[in-house]
């Protein structure tokens, strides 16, 4: 069965990480996020994976190639982002026989994942103690529980099996993908699933695990998930008294000084320099040729390629941006003194992360001044800077 793996969106919630980087680039772990994705299509046996891109489609291309674990990938590109079944609808050229479709910014559970290739005609779903705020399936138990339809946001919900955005089609859904726009002016995959469901049996398939990675925390718990997996290995170069506790990636060509303590899950990719004296905490990854330096606290974050925090800071619970440079004392709280969970700023509303511990988002090429300290829940956009001394309490 082909494969289609959407990767075409701005991802406008996840900035300003995804100013320069489509979010399915972001990185989790030792790859991008839509990597897994496409690893999850290949691992249930996908023949072929076609890429959805549009937003900065040539990262996209750039990584996956022509051929991507031995399986041949191909690309159609979506030029405006008109809706997930407008964006299957790009790929309709790729496609015969029955295809399954998989979001390129959701992690999944293969056994799931698996269980949907075999199940075709079938969609992916998750239980949810509130599952009002999803597209929520409905089953018919005198269809042997087939799916009877998906209703978006329903004040009632029918069941609580929310939708996770995978599906496994049967050829004529090639036929049925060009639907009408939405009520909110979206053409929408879920109509192409009712069309589905009308001629067909259509299997739910419930996922132990899935995370839909739209905002920076997202980011972070998707990074938590996939460097917990990790099994310790280290080919850089480990000086002999640093301490490396649990499951610790050190890459080739990464160097971990002196009196370093990594405690895993982290992973240290190609060409960092830990230390000396840095205090690295999971789960954290510290991308290629980052930096964190003498008397530096990192605990639970995404530092990502080429950024530098050189001395005596902390990051907690934070995702930094490339190339971002933090001045020697830069520090970042984490928690409210009053407990609350964070806040943090998504398309100009302030919404709760569900977080006690949250630190900052900081923008490809942001740079601090010495002694800046940093409040929970701040983002600095790309490029932003502070001054020596100054404590930032307003995004900018
Ligand atoms: P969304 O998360 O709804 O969109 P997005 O990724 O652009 O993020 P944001 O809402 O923050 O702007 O999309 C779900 C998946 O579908 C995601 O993998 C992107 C993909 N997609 C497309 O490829 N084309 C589209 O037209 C839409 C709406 C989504």
């Amino acid at each position: 069965m082909k494969a289609v793996v959407l990767a075409a969106g701005q991802g406008t919630r996840m900035r300003p990480l995804s100013e320069s980087i489509p979010k399915p680039m972001l990185p989790v772990a030792d790859r991008p996020l839509a990597a897994h994705t496409v690893d999850a299509a290949i691992e249930a046996g996908a023949t072929e994976v076609v890429l959805v891109i549009g937003y900065e489609a040539e990262t996209v291309r750039d990584y996956f190639g022509a051929e991507y674990r031995g399986v041949p990938i191909s690309y159609a590109v979506q030029e405006e982002q008109a809706g997930t079944a407008d964006a299957v609808n790009a790929a309709r050229d790729h496609l015969e026989g029955p295809f399954a479709v998989l979001n390129g910014d959701n992690l999944y559970d293969q056994a799931a994942i698996d269980r949907l290739f075999d199940a075709c005609p079938a969609v992916c779903a998750i239980e949810v103690a509130d599952p009002s705020n999803y597209g929520v399936l409905s089953t018919e138990p005198g269809r042997d529980g087939s799916v009877t339809g998906i209703v978006e946001k329903p004040a009632e919900p029918p069941t609580n099996l929310a939708n996770a955005g995978a599906y496994a089609f049967p050829a004529d859904a090639r036929e049925w993908l060009e639907v009408p726009e939405s009520e909110r002016g979206e053409h929408e995959i879920t109509d192409v699933v009712a069309r589905v469901i009308d001629e067909y049996d259509v299997t739910p398939v419930t996922l132990e695990r899935w995370l839909d990675v739209g905002r920076p925390w997202e980011l972070l718990e998707a990074n938590e998930w996939k460097l917990a997996d990790l099994e310790r290995r280290v080919d850089g170069d480990v000086s002999e008294d640093a301490t490396l506790e649990g499951p610790v990636v050190v890459e080739e060509g990464a160097t971990v000084e002196s009196g370093v303590v990594i405690e895993g899950p982290a992973l240290i990719r190609e060409g960092a320099e830990i230390g000396p004296n840095a205090y690295v905490r999971g789960a954290t990854l510290i991308g290629a040729d980052a930096e964190v330096g003498h008397a530096v606290e990192v605990k639970n974050s995404v530092i990502s390629e080429g950024t530098s925090v050189s001395h005596l800071s902390y990051v907690g619970d934070s995702v930094l941006g490339r190339h971002v440079n933090f001045g020697a004392g830069t520090n970042v709280a984490n928690l409210r003194h009053d407990d609350d969970d964070i806040r943090f700023t998504v398309k100009g509303e302030r919404v709760s992360t569900d977080r006690r511990k949250f630190g900052v988002v900081a923008g490809d090429g942001v740079k601090t001044g010495i002694n800046t300290s940093l409040t929970p829940g701040l983002k600095l956009t790309t490029g932003a800077t502070t001054m020596p001394s100054e404590t930032v309490e307003r995004d900018r």
